[in-house]
């Protein structure tokens, strides 16, 4: 007590004094706040509403900025490089008759030409006016023209002809005995990594994905951003970027893989029969290309040059377009050997990569693929891949309409034994048809491609070795552009890396500066990728069949890359660009083979499929972005889903919305369209559930019983509970909702539009919409009316 009375003497007297006044200020204001709480209510949620909406335009602002990014994403086609060396492109004047023997092939034309963008154009430009081309020399033509089914070749003078070193290398790695050292790379322990430039030794998985700040142009086309030449790093093109052709390679790889040790010794230890290896050894990328034999520098298209053909063959190039919806013409006199510039960032030669990397098969599946594309395809594999490496090439043919495509590919494929072909009696599709490729496949690792790509140098091993690494890696290479008007080799972007958007539409998007800094990445490390492009890829065969391949109800074309991407990072596994792999792809305007059914129809059945298996609840984005016809199952039959879902579940794969926090983080995917208070303008109340029926109550926030959700699916709703027209004359009503009932759909934008701010029903055939009965006692289905106050809503929140 007496300790009190000396705190409350003097200066203690004072603070006592201002302590207890402050806390009676303090509850006085607190009533005050209550009661102002109370008087405005609702005109102060009003205004929170309007706030927030404002922060949400603005989100949904930056995400139009996104979609607005959606352009075509060429920028411009890579030089050309015009001052090859002589010394390092010979010519070899065998090889270019095949090279160019197909000039006068017959080739069965596909007559569907109806895209604007994608039509031949009438006068082909480029920046390079010049003429690059070679006259033919009937006698050697003669000689060698593939275009014509000739006798099976003796597999001595074609292999001479069109890839003179290969058995010169593969014996010199068998000198190396390389290919027979024990390699399970699972059993190597450790891993050199530290202290190694191993391939891209530093592991995405050092990358977490963070949300960008600042929302990235997106792009839908499949065709990646090309790179601007003037912004390029580093890259002055020289002689030495296609000095793809030398022998010094090929010689310097066999030094290589001699110098390495057989250091792969098993050690059997009897109890726990663990096998414990040395460190494997390593070697720099081999930047192999096979054909040592001279090139052909004027050759039409060598090294990737643009071509502008003289314009009396304009119309040759016009009717032959749509045999391949490219420039068919003009891809028959490239030589199929071509060197293209090596595009690799400058650092990716001196990667090293293991010595036991998995050997892998290739597997194109094509269907009535042009001739000289196909056969370019094939060489550039043959001669730019480690023959060690490569077990085989499997060419699915998917019952090709086309008579080159029978026996005359035979007789060619023959003089290469590691090319087998494998024909489908019916139409499969690329889905099923890869499978059948992988159903025979005896390497490793299965190797997917397109069939009108050329790998570019050293593209393999980068690959493989990721797959190496990790298993559970699928490595993409970066897709390069071959021009489909021009043929020229085309630099793409750095740092793309393959996205969607809804509805499931496939494109690419840059990594954010910023993520860029953070990950310290170079342009040479390999870049997380949510979603493939599809067609380029590796995986080790093994957790390819885990995964349960692709779902064999797929069909023809599009929306498997959906499907793999999903299953592969939804259950453990990861997907790669890797920039030191580098393939170019023509891109083409439209498919040009015919769909046994209807195109639109069978892709929205594939994506359909996908969003059903994969997506858990935002597969109402899927539907709610343009396709909720096909929640009608009269309308399409997407089949039967059981066995993928079981999958699923077998494989303990995480959800979509894991992938999309951790993989896809940027992704535009509110759940739904709009949720909160349903502002009515004119009763300036907002709409409440209330046992079973609507009305209208002063807004309040935490009333549970007036927060709504307009979804994707154009519903508006409580739990499953959806407000809709009872019948078409008037009234409205609650109902249990049903997904594919047009009775629920409601269409609702804010905005000044004529009906912004108004639901308008899909259900009538004339334009109703929602109304707040005057006194607030009931809601109501009256005809549109843009003046009516009791016909604008707005939602707390807008998401899109
Ligand atoms: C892209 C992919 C493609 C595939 C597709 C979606 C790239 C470079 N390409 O479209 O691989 O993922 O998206 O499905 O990423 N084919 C058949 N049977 C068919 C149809 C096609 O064998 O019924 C072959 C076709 O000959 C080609 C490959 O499948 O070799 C891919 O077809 P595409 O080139 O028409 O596909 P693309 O590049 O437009
Ligand atoms: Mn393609």
């Amino acid at each position: 007590m007496m300790k009190l009375r000396r705190y409350l003497r003097g200066s203690g007297r004072v603070l006592a004094f201002v302590f207890i006044a402050s806390i009676i200020w303090l509850l006085f204001d607190m009533a005050a706040l209550r009661m102002s709480i109370n008087d405005v209510n609702s005109q102060m949620l009003k205004e929170r509403v309007i706030k927030e909406r404002e922060i949400f335009k603005q989100q949904s602002k930056m995400s139009q900025v996104i979609k607005g990014g959606f352009g075509h994403p060429v920028q411009r086609v890579i030089p050309s490089v015009k001052q090859a060396s002589n010394e390092a492109m010979h010519v070899h004047d065998l090889a270019e008759n095949v090279y160019r023997g197909r000039r006068k092939g017959q080739i069965i034309t596909d007559k569907r030409v109806d895209s604007k963008e994608n039509d031949p154009p009438k006068k082909l430009q480029t920046e390079k006016p010049s003429k690059v081309r070679v006259d033919l020399d009937i006698n050697e033509q003669h000689q060698l023209d593939s275009s014509k089914p000739k006798p099976k070749p003796t597999t001595k003078t074609a292999a001479k002809v069109v890839v003179a070193n290969e058995t010169k290398l593969q014996s010199s790695i068998q000198e190396g005995k390389i290919v027979e050292l024990p390699k399970k790379k699972d059993d190597v322990a450790p891993k050199p990594q530290g202290n190694l430039n191993i391939g891209q030794a530093k592991t995405t998985a050092q990358f977490k994905v963070e949300k960008e700040k600042e929302p990235h142009p997106v792009k839908t086309t499949t065709k990646p951003p090309i790179k601007d030449v003037k912004s390029q790093v580093n890259r002055t093109i020289t002689e030495t970027q296609v000095k793809t052709a030398v022998k010094d390679e090929a010689v310097k790889a066999k030094e290589l893989l001699q110098s390495v040790p057989k250091h792969q010794e098993k050690v059997d230890l009897k109890e726990n029969v663990t096998v414990v290896r040395k460190e494997p050894g390593v070697h720099k990328v081999l930047s192999l290309d096979m054909t040592q034999a001279p090139r052909n520098p004027n050759a039409v298209g060598q090294f990737g040059h643009a071509v502008i053909l003289g314009g009396e063959e304009d119309a040759e190039v016009q009717k032959r377009w749509a045999e391949g919806h490219f420039n068919v013409h003009l891809s028959d006199q490239i030589p199929l050997d071509r060197a293209i510039p090596d595009t690799r960032p400058e650092t990716c030669k001196d990667n090293l990569v293991h010595n036991d990397l998995p050997s892998t098969s290739v597997i194109f599946c094509f269907v009535d693929e042009v001739w000289s594309t196909l056969l370019r395809s094939v060489h550039s594999v043959l001669n730019r891949s480690p023959p060690h490496l490569l077990k085989e090439i499997i060419l699915v043919d998917d019952c090709s309409t086309r008579d080159y495509l029978k026996e005359q590919l035979d007789n060619y494929m023959a003089q290469f034994p590691k090319v087998k072909i494998v024909r489908l009696k019916e139409r499969q599709g690329l889905i099923r048809a890869r499978m059948a490729g992988a159903a025979v496949a005896k390497g490793e690792v299965l190797t997917f491609l397109d069939s009108h790509i050329e790998c570019n140098v050293g593209w393999l091993e980068p690959l493989l070795e990721r797959v190496y690494l990790d298993r559970k890696k699928v490595p993409c290479p970066v897709i390069e552009v071959i021009s489909d008007k021009d043929m020229s080799y085309v630099l793409v972007d750095n740092f793309q890396r393959g996205i969607f958007k809804w509805p499931l539409v496939f494109g690419w998007s840059p990594l954010s500066q910023d993520y860029i800094k953070k990950h310290n990445m170079t342009i040479a490390d390999p870049i997380r990728c949510p979603v493939m492009a599809g067609g380029l890829f590796s995986i080790d065969k093994s957790y390819f069949y885990e995964l349960g391949a692709y779902d064999p109800g797929l069909d023809v074309w599009g929306g498997e890359n959906m499907e793999i991407s999903f299953k592969i990072w939804m259950c453990g596994g990861e997907i790669e660009i890797i920039p030191c792999s580098r393939v170019g792809h023509i891109f083409r305007g439209q498919n040009p083979y015919k769909f046994p059914k209807d195109r639109q129809k069978t892709v929205e059945r594939n994506l359909a499929r996908v969003a059903e298996v994969w997506l858990d609840e935002y597969k109402d984005l899927f539907y709610g972005h343009g396709y909720h016809h096909l929640l009608d199952k009269n309308n399409i039959d997407i089949g039967d889903l059981k066995d993928q879902i079981e999958l699923r579940k077998k494989l303990k794969c995480k959800s979509f919305q894991w992938y999309l926090e951790n993989v896809y983080p940027d992704a535009d995917a509110p759940v739904v369209k709009a949720e909160g208070l349903v502002f009515n303008q004119g009763l300036r109340k907002c709409l409440t559930l209330h046992k079973g029926s609507l009305l209208f109550e002063t807004c309040d926030l935490n009333q549970q019983s007036q927060h709504f959700n307009y979804t994707w699916l154009r519903n508006l709703q409580q739990q499953n509970v959806c407000v809709a027209p009872q019948n078409k004359e008037g009234g409205v009503g609650l109902f249990l909702c049903e997904r594919a009932n047009v009775r629920f759909r409601w269409n609702h934008k804010l905005g000044n539009s004529a009906l912004g701010d108004h639901f308008i029903t899909d259900y009538t055939g004339r334009r109703m919409c929602l109304e707040a009965a005057p006194k607030g006692d009931d809601v109501l289905l009256r005809l549109c009316d843009h003046n009516s106050a009791f016909q604008k809503w707005e939602l707390t929140h807008y998401f899109a």
